[in-house]
């Protein structure tokens, strides 16, 4: 399936990783010379200033790599599985339901979700609880413009998100490595921050089924895991929902999952990470580096504890 937007870009730009990086290269000259152009024509300057500011300008994890080295467990748990086997799964057409603590809950075809949003791009961080991270060219909205939408009751203090439930064509869910279909919550305060993301694509073509097509969830504060797949349900609710990792093992994983060089996973060091792409690991940052944006939203909390 093709989510045509006008922020996408034809194939041909962006099939290439070292054009795409010089067209991005530039866009940022002719951004700080304040002119907003393409060799395609005019973009909308709200798209530059989103993607400053909110991207980081560290050097892109390729392509390749982002789309080869995956964790989908629908489709295997190792890392090349889901390139592998994603095939199988049928994203098109694809509907999204909404329902529990609000004013429109329904069925939504994913056109009708993603008419009235523009697609931006953003350069997240991406870290895995595992010690890898990635730096990716997201194409996605802000879930708070969809949240908006739906008119939340003032019950709804959480929401909750669930993958696909597809077993003939999800070859893991006939497996018991979790408790099918995936899920996971979010704070509301989390879901409306502006860094959380619903992508529909990456390097600015739609997403591949290893990345979680059609619909994903981006959240770069925290742990590779809350970023869910392939979404086919999103449910308010006033209770904290437990999510797969919870469910599999209480101990090693909590609702929170905010990225914490101070907490360390039981069996994993949290203090370093390996960029995907480099030899040398790296220091990992509290919150991921965005602290500036979210540290605000657990004032007061013991993040020992809310893991
Ligand atoms: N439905 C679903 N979503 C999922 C997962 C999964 O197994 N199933 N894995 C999570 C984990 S552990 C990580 S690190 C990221 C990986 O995203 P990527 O493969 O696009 O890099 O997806 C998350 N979302
Ligand atoms: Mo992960």
């Amino acid at each position: 399936m093709l989510i045509k937007k006008k922020k996408d870009l034809p194939d041909n730009q962006v099939t290439d990783y070292s054009i795409y990086q010089s067209r991005r290269h530039f866009m940022k000259t002719m951004a700080g010379l304040g002119l907003m152009a393409t060799a395609g024509g005019i973009i909308q300057p709200s798209f530059a200033n989103t993607s400053r500011q909110f991207s980081t300008n560290e050097k892109l994890t390729s392509f390749d790599d982002i789309s080869s080295y995956c964790n989908y467990y629908e489709f295997g748990t190792g890392k090349s599985d889901p390139k592998k086997n994603a095939h199988s799964l049928v994203t098109s057409p694809w509907s999204v339901v909404v329902e529990g603590e609000c004013q429109k809950p329904g069925k939504y075809n994913l056109e009708d979700l993603l008419k009235p949003v523009s697609i931006e791009e953003r350069n997240y961080r991406f870290r895995c609880v595992e010690g890898w991270s990635m730096v990716i060219p997201w194409m996605g909205f802000p879930l708070a413009e969809l949240i908006k939408r739906m008119k939340p009751t003032s019950k709804a203090k959480y929401v909750y998100f669930e993958t696909l439930l597809d077993p003939q064509h999800m070859p893991g869910q006939k497996t018991k490595v979790l408790d099918w279909p995936y899920t996971e919550g979010l704070r509301m305060d989390e879901a409306m921050n502006p860094l959380t993301l619903m992508a529909t694509g990456l390097y600015g073509k739609d997403l591949l089924n290893q990345n979680g097509a059609p619909l994903r969830l981006v959240v770069p504060w925290k742990y590779g895991f809350k970023s869910i797949k392939s979404i086919a349900k999103i449910r308010f609710m006033e209770h904290q929902p437990v999510n797969s990792w919870q469910k599999a093992n209480m101990t090693e994983y909590g609702f929170y999952s905010n990225v914490n060089p101070q907490v360390n996973h039981p069996r994993w060091s949290q203090r370093k990470e390996r960029r995907i792409g480099e030899f040398r690991k790296r220091k990992t940052l509290m919150f991921n580096g965005y602290s500036e944006q979210v540290a605000s939203l657990y004032k007061g909390m013991d993040l020992k504890k809310n893991f």
